[in-house]
């Protein structure tokens, strides 16, 4: 299963990095997530596809219903850990079960996705289920991706560079495949979260809309610079009022090496 599990890594993380489009806003933040003209999943799935994004991450149910854009053009990565903002606050630092590893084997998923929020009160609850998650991809040879979030009570800032690394080297030991994790505000912090995570691929997430999008493909080059293997980025593309230009400006920073100037020209 190793053998499988780097196959299905190598086409996630192309020439070794990735630009990923997360797509689990539908349950984590609702419909009003997506401008009116994205609400039908298909419409931004197929801009997307087209602009040539690597992977898409999304929940099982979504990818059922479009399979026929995505399939045999992106890789896929099934989230199977999800939570609504329905929620009382409190309980929001938890997700719940959201499908099975069985689900995105049945799929033909390149990889399974999990939130482990690092600091909740809940955290221990989180860990048997990325354990069991992560015992039954290992028998598939699937890859695990943590959205290594430090969330709780004691987390003042969540973008501190100690909490973030802290995080990190955490999911790294709790034998995750692929990192995904808060940027920390620098190129100098972002090194320190890299590292911290030993070896396993760090990606960052995306996080809310920036205003312009030179500061988005700013943070990404930092990243990269920093080590970081690419992004997993929704908002700042689905809510981009170009979608496509987004993925290319985006690809060619992590991809092509493109400073972010010479990106946001494309
Ligand atoms: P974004 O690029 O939109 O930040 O997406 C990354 C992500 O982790 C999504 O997978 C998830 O739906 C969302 O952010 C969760 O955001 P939060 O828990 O911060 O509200």
């Amino acid at each position: 299963n190793e053998v499988g599990k780097r196959i299905r890594l190598s086409r996630i993380l192309r020439n070794d990095r990735a630009v990923v489009f997360a797509f689990d806003h539908g349950v984590e933040h609702g419909p009003s997530d997506f401008p009116p003209e994205h609400v039908n999943p298909r419409v931004i799935l197929e801009k997307v596809v087209d602009a040539g994004v690597d992977a898409i991450m999304m929940l099982p149910g979504i990818a059922r219903l479009t399979w026929d854009i995505w399939g045999n053009k992106t890789a896929l990565i099934i989230k199977v850990t999800s939570k609504t903002n329905l929620r009382p606050k409190d309980e929001r630092l938890l997700q719940s079960p959201f499908g099975f590893v069985e689900d995105a084997v049945a799929l033909g998923a390149d990889a399974v996705a999990a939130t482990v929020y690092w600091g909740s009160q809940y955290e221990d609850l989180m860990l048997q289920r990325w354990f069991t998650i992560r015992d039954a991809a290992e028998t598939y040879g699937l890859p695990c991706l943590q959205l290594a979030y430090p969330r709780g009570p004691a987390i003042a800032n969540r973008y501190d560079v100690e909490i973030v690394r802290y995080g990190a080297r955490a999911a790294a030991e709790s034998g995750a495949d692929l990192i995904k994790t808060y940027y920390t505000g620098s190129l100098e912090t972002f090194r320190e979260v890299v590292k911290a995570a030993s070896g396993v691929p760090v990606l960052m997430s995306g996080g809310p809309r920036r205003e312009k999008e030179i500061d988005f493909l700013r943070d990404v080059w930092n990243v990269i610079q920093a080590g970081g293997k690419g992004v997993v980025v929704g908002r700042n593309v689905f809510q981009h009022k170009n979608p496509k230009a987004m993925i290319k400006a985006v690809k060619a920073v992590v991809h092509e090496n493109k400073t972010p100037e010479e990106a946001v020209k494309l």
